[in-house]
């Protein structure tokens, strides 16, 4: 009886993952399907798979169900004799014809999709996207807007060779474990905007990925691949290099901040001016003493003036 009772609760509880698996963005524990994902590629790609998964299945129930079928009824013991014909032509047209009728129906389907998801055009913004040995430069094209983003310091102390700290106590204000998975500077992208990827590389192959997202793409040195994205609903998206790319290949994740598109015209303002006041500070002359002799305008201050900027303009 306890035993029964146990077999239901991880049942249960298997359940409850998988439903879990469908209606959370980024991977659970014992999911089973791909992730629906967070754009309408993601959406597709998903669909698409469960429809061919379908589609497997019904032929294997029937491929299978025939075998065993014959296998039962046309036994040996039971006096079946093995028919003696070599070649049926009638036959090898069926089997031939039917199985290229179900691939030509299933590429139709794959092929639209394809074509949506190399289709950039009419984008609203372009991000640039560099992997390096071992991290991730994104630059906002046309906004002046760039910064690296690498592991963050958490998970950099404890993955150093002999540091003897516990990956398990790398967790979020939630008690997560994050270990490996968060960085210092996350990507910041509006969401219900088509945003245009251009991936490339610095030094070797690395490849961006987001699985909420249903692509990845190559980073290639002397190459700039093409890509895009609408992110549908905000969160916070993980994703890692997924080339092979050398020695610390396990340590650049990617993290993807999807915010409300009013939020990130206050986040791009917020960098833009304290990008401008980094750059105002460093070239101030200095005087004899090593001093600054103006001061520089203070971040804060063009960060707050930038911010209520961007606000009043949203209000308009
Ligand atoms: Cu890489």
């Amino acid at each position: 009886m306890k035993a029964v009772r146990s077999i239901r609760t991880s049942g249960l509880a298997l359940v409850a993952a998988l439903v879990a698996g469908v209606a959370q963005a980024n991977p659970v524990t014992w999911q089973l399907n791909l992730p629906p994902g967070v754009t309408d590629t993601a959406r597709e790609i998903y669909d698409l798979h469960n429809l061919v998964m379908l589609i497997c299945a019904v032929i294997g129930v029937f491929v299978f169900g025939a075998m065993i079928w014959s296998i039962i009824h046309h036994r040996k013991s039971k006096g079946a004799v093995p028919a003696q014909f070599s070649h049926n032509t009638k036959a090898e047209v069926i089997w031939t014809v039917i199985p290229i009728l179900i691939l030509i129906g299933m590429t139709i389907p794959a092929t639209k999709t394809l074509f949506k998801m190399y289709d950039t055009s009419d984008s609203e913004m372009t991000v640039k996207v560099n992997g390096i040995q071992w991290m991730w430069r994104y630059e906002y094209v046309g906004e002046g807007v760039q910064f690296l983003s690498r592991l963050d310091r958490s998970s950099d102390r404890v993955r150093t060779l002999d540091s003897g700290l516990d990956p398990n106590k790398v967790v979020d204000a939630n008690g997560n474990n994050v270990y490996l998975l968060n960085v210092d500077h996350p990507l910041v992208l509006p969401v219900d905007t088509k945003i245009r990827f251009l991936v490339t590389g610095d030094d070797v192959i690395h490849s961006w990925w987001v699985p909420d997202f249903g692509w990845k793409q190559d980073a290639e040195p002397g190459i700039v691949s093409e890509n895009w994205t609408r992110i549908n609903k905000p969160g916070i998206y993980r994703g890692q290099c997924t080339e092979l790319c050398g020695r610390d290949h396990g340590f650049m994740p990617i993290v993807v901040k999807a915010v409300p598109k009013a939020e990130f015209k206050i986040w791009l303002a917020q960098q833009k001016a304290a990008d401008a006041a980094a750059n105002t500070a460093s070239v101030a002359p200095a005087t004899a003493n090593g001093i600054t002799s103006a001061p520089a305008t203070p971040a804060g201050t063009a960060v707050a003036q930038a911010t209520s900027a961007a606000a009043q303009a949203l209000a308009h």
